[in-house]
C-alpha cells in the first residue's frame, strides 16, 4: 500500500512510519518540522538525541533496505503545494498526526491559542478539502484525543465516539439515535480535536470520504521494535513543562532525584497507552477502513486508566523518588473517575503492554541513560490556563522563595 504520514517526524509519526515501512508499504513523510522549531522557541530539546529527518531516513534505508519519501510541506499553510503532491503521489491511506499537540503550549498566550487553532484546524481541513479536489479515495486515519470527551463518565463508561440517546418527539414518544459524544474540551489544543470531529462528520457525509478517528489517551514509553534497530533511529522524548506528558515526566524527574510534580491532589484520572501499542492500533485501523458513505469510524485508543497520584506512587516505589504536590497550572477537576470502552481494538487483536511491565525498562534504557541531556530548569510546568491561576502560581512561587530564603 502507498501510505502518507503527515507529521511523520514526530513522537508517534516516526515509529509509525518505520512500522509501516517495515511491513513493506511504500511510505512518505510529510512534515513542516514545526515541532523542531518549537523546541528552539522554548529553548528545550528532546531527551534523546534526534538526528535530522534526512539522516533518519538515510539510516533507516541502511538498516532495513527500505526507502522513505520526505516532503517538507506545511499542511496548514501550503495548501496548493500539498494538494499538488497528494494528487501526484496518490496514496491509498493518509495517517494524520500533523497538529500542535501540547495542551500547555496551546494555553501559553493568545498567540499560542491562535497558532494552535490555525495550525490544527487548517491542517485537517486542507487534507479533507484536497482529497476531494484531487478526487482521491484514500482512507484518512486521524489521531484524535480522549480529551474530546472531557474526563467524566456520568456513571457510564465512555463509548467509542457515539452516544446512544432517546430523542423525545413532539408527540411524546421516543426515537433512539446515535450522536457524536458531547465534546467537553479542557484546553484549546483539545478543542481543536473537537473541531476536527465536526469536519470529519461533514466530509464523510457530503463527499463520502473514508475516515477513522482514533481518540487516544496519553502515550508513554519511547522505543518500538523498529526504533530499537539503530541508535540513530531513536524516538524523541519530551520531558519539559509544555510537551512532556505526565508519566514520561515522572520517570525523568525520578532519574534526576527531582520531586515528582503532581498537580494538586493528583486525583485526575487519565487513559494511557504505550507507544508500541499506539503504532499497532494505527495498523489495525488501516486494515479495517470504513466503507465509502459510512459515518466516521471512531476507536478509543487506550489500554488502561490511572490516577496521577497512583502513577507518582508507582514511580516512587520503583525509584525511591519523593512525591511533591504542586499547584496545578490547569483549569481541571481536582478529582475525577474515568472509565472508557476500548472493545473494538481488543476484538481486533490488540494485546496491550501493561504499565507495570514496561516502566523499569523505560527508566533504565531512556531516563537514566540520557539524564545528562536534561535541563532541570525546564521541568516546572508554568503555562497557566487563566489569568487568575497565573497570579496564584506567581504568589505561590514567591511564598516558596521567601520560605527558602528564610531557611538559609
Ligand atoms: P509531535 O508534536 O511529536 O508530532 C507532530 C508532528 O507533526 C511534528 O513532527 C510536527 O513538526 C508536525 N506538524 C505539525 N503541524 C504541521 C503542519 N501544519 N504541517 C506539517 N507537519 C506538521 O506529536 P505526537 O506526540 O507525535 O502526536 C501526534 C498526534 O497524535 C497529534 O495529533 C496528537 O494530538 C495526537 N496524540 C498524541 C498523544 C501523545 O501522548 N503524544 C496522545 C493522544 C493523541
Ligand atoms: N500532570 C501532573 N504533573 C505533571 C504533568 C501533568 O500532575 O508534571 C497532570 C495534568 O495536570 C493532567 C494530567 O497529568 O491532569 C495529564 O497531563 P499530560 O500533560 O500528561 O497530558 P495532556 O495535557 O492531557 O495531553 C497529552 C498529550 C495530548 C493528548 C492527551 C491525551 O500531550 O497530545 O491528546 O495527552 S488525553 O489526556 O487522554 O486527552
Amino acid at each position: 500500500m502507498r501510505i502518507a504520514i503527515l507529521g511523520g517526524d514526530g513522537f508517534i509519526g516516526w515509529p509509525t512510519t518505520l512500522h509501516f515501512s517495515n511491513l513493506g508499504h511504500d511510505v512518505a513523510i510529510v512534515d513542516n518540522l514545526s515541532r523542531r522549531w518549537i523546541d528552539a522557541e522554548l529553548g528545550v530539546q528532546s531527551l534523546t538525541p534526534m538526528d535530522s529527518i534526512q539522516e533518519r531516513v538515510r539510516v533507516w534505508r541502511q538498516a532495513s533496505g527500505h526507502s522513505l519519501g520526505f516532503e517538507h510541506i506545511d499542511v496548514a499553510q501550503d495548501y496548493e503545494r500539498f494538494k499538488a503532491w497528494l494528487g501526484a503521489w496518490r496514496p491509498d491511506a493518509v495517517v494524520h498526526f500533523a497538529e500542535q499537540r501540547a495542551a500547555p503550549y496551546s494555553m501559553k498566550s493568545d498567540h499560542h491559542k491562535t497558532y494552535t487553532v490555525n495550525n490544527n484546524v487548517n491542517a485537517t481541513h486542507n487534507l479533507l478539502n484536497a482529497l476531494v479536489a484531487v478526487d482521491l479515495d484514500a482512507h484518512v486515519i486521524h489521531l484524535g484525543t480522549m480529551g474530546v470527551y472531557g474526563y467524566t463518565t456520568a456513571g457510564a463508561s465512555i463509548p467509542e465516539g457515539y452516544l446512544s440517546v432517546d430523542v423525545t418527539l413532539d408527540d411524546g414518544s421516543k426515537m433512539p439515535r446515535e450522536i457524536l459524544y458531547p465534546p467537553d474540551a479542557g484546553s484549546i489544543y483539545h478543542m481543536t480535536k473537537c473541531l476536527d470531529q465536526l469536519l470529519f462528520q461533514f466530509y464523510a457525509k457530503n463527499d463520502r470520504l473514508r475516515i477513522t478517528d482514533l481518540h487516544q489517551g496519553i502515550v508513554w514509553g519511547t522505543h518500538t521494535d523498529q526504533t530499537r534497530r539503530h541508535p540513530q533511529l531513536i524516538n524523541r522524548f519530551d520531558y519539559d513543562g509544555d510537551y512532556g506528558t505526565v508519566l514520561n515526566r515522572f520517570l525523568i524527574q525520578a532519574a534526576l532525584h527531582h520531586p515528582l510534580t503532581v498537580h494538586g491532589t493528583g486525583g485526575q484520572s487519565r487513559a494511557f497507552i504505550h507507544i508500541q501499542d499506539s503504532v499497532r492500533c494505527v495498523e489495525i485501523a488501516l486494515r479495517n477502513p470504513p466503507e465509502r458513505g459510512e459515518r466516521t469510524k471512531i476507536f478509543n485508543q487506550m489500554t488502561e486508566v490511572h490516577r496521577v497520584r497512583d502513577l507518582a506512587n508507582l514511580v516512587a516505589e520503583l525509584t525511591g523518588a519523593e512525591v511533591a504536590h504542586v499547584p496545578s497550572p490547569r483549569q481541571e477537576a481536582a478529582e475525577n473517575d474515568l472509565a472508557v470502552q476500548n472493545r473494538q481494538f481488543l476484538a481486533l487483536g490488540l494485546d496491550p503492554i501493561k504499565l507495570q511491565d514496561g516502566l523499569l525498562a523505560e527508566l533504565v534504557d531512556i531516563a537514566r541513560k540520557f539524564i545528562h541531556r536534561v535541563d532541570r530548569s525546564r521541568i516546572p510546568s508554568t503555562s497557566a490556563w487563566t489569568r487568575d491561576i497565573a497570579a496564584k502560581l506567581v504568589t505561590r512561587m514567591e511564598e516558596m522563595q521567601v520560605v527558602r530564603n528564610g531557611s538559609r
